[in-house]
């Protein structure tokens, strides 16, 4: 294991409050949970924490399009987002908003230490506005002909088509998405985070060796640009935080959305009394801090961030864990081609496990991007999980339970075996600790391969039907039984629900360390179905599911 303190802050990105929780964000929610879970087993203090992205322009707007309140919105859709994240057992010891006191507090004192350390700045600027809608128009609400390219319908900031990008004022024959109108340039005045202050902060933040190689490079390619001073305030109408002593200004949802992680850590602090704030956040704090983030974020939390935090004397990450995108059958999620997949559509086919343990066998610490084929995941599951994990505990508990009142012997077949299997935990935990998960889940199977080999050569079923052979089929079984233990301790960061069905079965809770003695004398219960096997017929009715979404 690496070397990490004992108390650990984990985040994940927070989730936009204008939509539901699809697979992408479960690639990112469930790497987080194996990890957090992972070292909680090791007996690290973690708190893991998330919050719902509550502010913005889309979020304003959607309310207005469901002529709902907005407040009233993000609550609702914050008890759909508990509600996913719970189902696939994502262990959050807190899931907040950022629409929160907690928040506005830490954003006007960040805002605040940030501006009496001479890092605001103002200028007048001068933006598309839509006079109709009366508001200034964010970049994506704004749509017109390319000025390199001529393709029509592109966004007020780049081009899909040629990939230039541009100011939106650039753009031929610009319509506002919201009323059609063309918009006209207007002036207002704009609060800026002064980043250039912080270059050389940064600099060494990048090149501190901690950041995965791959993002100190895309982080490079900003510098090769220059930083620039990053426009923090909207004007109203707006959906956020008014900024103290501006009024009509807000702080723009990027802005407040990271100090939002401190915040939703602030109320778990307020409803627990043993955790202390200050030691986590000081600037010479010495608890871990990491950031779980996808790929297209990493502009936000590698520079904006780490400077804002540092701006105003606090901690700064300690490491962010980035991922990459997830495909479905091949392509970008996508509601036209039936394969944009919730969380709860899902669960209405299969169980959270199998995209866990589906996703797992995937993941490595470098930044790719993971396709998820249907067939290819129930292929996995089946044969990985139900053909030779939970095959293994079936096809020995049969024996204990009809023959040894579910009784465990004294001592178990082949110790040696037995005790490859416990020096393997380094190598799975050294694994599991550096979010190589494919590689965790790789050895894991190598050593389900070994224990069925085992109970294949020892034929237990042979053994049952010889007479006086009853302890060598009792220990044989036994055997068969603890290897099984192994390995679901192994896979409960993984796969929890499964664990838990397993810890039944077991008549023992699994802790990483205890099996480094084999359940001996023990008692255990009746088995029952621990997983059931994915078929093809799930798939077909999930993908029938997506096409009658897309026609409605
Ligand atoms: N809601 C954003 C997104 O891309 C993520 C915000 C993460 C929080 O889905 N903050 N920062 N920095
Ligand atoms: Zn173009």
């Amino acid at each position: 294991m690496t070397t990490v303190a004992t108390d650990i802050l984990v985040t994940c990105a927070l989730p936009y409050a204008n939509g539901s929780i699809h697979l992408g964000h479960m690639f990112e929610h469930i790497q987080a949970d194996i990890w957090v879970r992972y070292q909680k087993l090791r007996g690290k203090n973690v708190y893991f924490i998330c919050a719902d992205d509550a502010h913005g322009t889309p979020v304003m707007l959607k309310a207005k399009a469901l002529g709902m309140p907005v407040e009233e919105m993000i609550a609702h859709i914050n008890q759909e987002h508990q509600a996913d994240f719970s189902n696939f057992e994502i262990s959050y010891d807190n899931y907040y908003s950022t629409h929160s006191q907690e928040n506005h507090d830490c954003s006007n004192y960040i805002y605040t230490r940030l501006k009496d350390n001479g890092f605001i700045k103002t200028h007048v600027i001068s933006q598309l506005y839509d006079t109709e809608a009366g508001m200034f128009l964010p970049d994506r609400f704004v749509q017109g002909t390319c000025p390199y390219c001529h393709s029509i319908n592109q966004y007020g900031d780049h081009c899909a088509v040629c990939s230039a990008t541009y100011s939106p004022s650039e753009l031929i024959n610009a319509k506002s998405v919201l009323s059609g109108v063309t918009p006209i340039l207007r002036n207002s005045e704009h609060f800026f985070f002064d980043l250039p202050k912080f270059n050389n902060f940064l600099q060494q933040w990048i090149h501190s060796g901690i950041l995965q190689k791959q993002v100190t490079h895309k982080l490079q390619e900003w510098f090769h640009s220059g930083l620039k001073e990053w426009d923090i305030s909207r004007d109203a109408p707006y959906f956020g935080f008014e900024i103290p002593n501006a009024p009509g200004k807000y702080f723009y949802v990027w802005l407040d959305a990271p100090i939002g992680y401190i915040a939703a850590f602030k109320n778990l602090c307020k409803k627990r009394t043993d955790i202390d704030f200050e030691s986590f956040w000081k600037i010479d704090s010495k608890t871990n801090l990491y950031h779980f983030i996808g790929k297209d974020i990493i502009y936000f939390h590698g520079l904006f961030w780490p400077a804002m935090l540092s701006g105003s004397q606090l901690r700064t990450p300690t490491n962010l864990f980035v991922h990459g995108y997830v495909t479905v059958n091949g392509t970008k999620m996508s509601k036209s081609q039936g394969t944009f997949i919730t969380a709860k559509t899902w669960l209405q086919y299969f169980d959270s496990d199998s995209l866990r343990y589906y996703y797992a066998s995937k993941i490595s610490s470098r930044i790719e991007d993971v396709d998820l084929n249907l067939d290819d995941m129930m292929h996995r599951v089946n044969s990985d999980i139900v053909n030779k994990v939970v095959n293994l505990a079936s096809r020995t508990a049969s024996f204990i339970n009809h023959r040894f009142l579910g009784q465990l012997s004294a001592t178990i077949a082949d110790p040696n075996l037995y005790q490859t299997f416990v020096n393997a935990s380094v190598r799975i935990g050294d694994a599991l600790d550096k979010r190589e998960f494919s590689r965790a889940i790789r050895d894991i199977m190598a050593f389900a391969d070994i224990a069925n080999h085992y109970i294949n050569e020892q034929a237990p079923w042979h053994l049952a039907k010889q007479k006086d052979r009853d302890s060598d089929l009792q220990a044989i079984c036994t055997m068969g039984i603890n290897l099984f233990y192994v390995l679901i301790n192994w896979l409960k960061p993984v796969m929890p629900a499964l664990a838990r069905r397993s810890e039944k079965f077991l008549n023992h809770s699994l802790n990483w360390e205890e099996i480094k003695q084999p359940l001996l004398n023990h008692r255990i219960n009746k088995f029952k179905t621990l997983y059931t096997r994915i078929e093809s017929q799930q798939i077909h009715n999930l993908n029938a599911s997506l096409k009658t979404e897309e026609t409605i």
